[in-house]
């Protein structure tokens, strides 16, 4: 009988364990930044979100998109920004990472809104609905590319790289 209570308790101990696990987070954004970050759903929900209407020529289809747009995930993590981005800054660059291992560039000057301006969004939903396994949960959309090369689809780490 007493080996039965131990194993019960064993067991309620092992449920606690489970459920204090972290989840893997949807998003992280790590390398030379001032506050690297790891975002759960819960958190990025709670972003600032915009939405923005682009075309993938490669699907020929248009659609809506909302998400978290690039500059201000950037902002956030400590990345110069507007008058502050300049000197040896310029030459720092932004590598998208998706879960298949697909890299791709930017330059910090082409994101930002007070001189590239170059809107990147990293999308969660696609005309209201959450994006196609596959596809999502999160995934770049460049609006002002012209192949979308650099929609990152399954999107999971931003890295940001000094130039040294
Ligand atoms: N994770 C990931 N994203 C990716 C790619 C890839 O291989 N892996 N290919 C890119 C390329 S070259 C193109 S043209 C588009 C294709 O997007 P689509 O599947 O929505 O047509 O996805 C881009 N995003
Ligand atoms: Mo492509």
């Amino acid at each position: 009988m007493k080996i039965l209570r131990l194993l019960a308790v064993w067991a309620a101990l092992q449920l606690v364990a489970l459920a204090q696990q972290p989840s893997a987070p949807l998003l992280e954004i790590s390398g030379d930044i001032a506050h690297p970050r790891a975002f759960q759903e819960q958190e990025w929900k709670r972003l600032k979100h915009t939405s923005l209407t682009a075309t993938n020529s490669h699907e020929k289809k248009t659609a809506t998109y909302g998400g978290v747009l690039l500059s201000d995930l950037l902002r956030e993590a400590g990345v110069a920004s507007g008058e502050g981005l300049r000197g040896k800054a310029m030459t720092t660059s932004i590598v998208i990472a998706g879960g298949d291992g697909y890299q791709v560039v930017f330059s910090i000057a082409e994101l930002d809104e007070s001189i590239g301006n170059s809107q990147v969004l990293v999308a969660d939903s696609e005309d209201g609905k959450p994006l196609a396994q596959g596809a999502g949960p999160l995934r770049l959309v460049v609006p002002a590319d012209k192949r979308p090369a650099r929609w990152v689809r399954m999107v999971k780490t931003i890295r940001v790289v000094a130039n040294p």
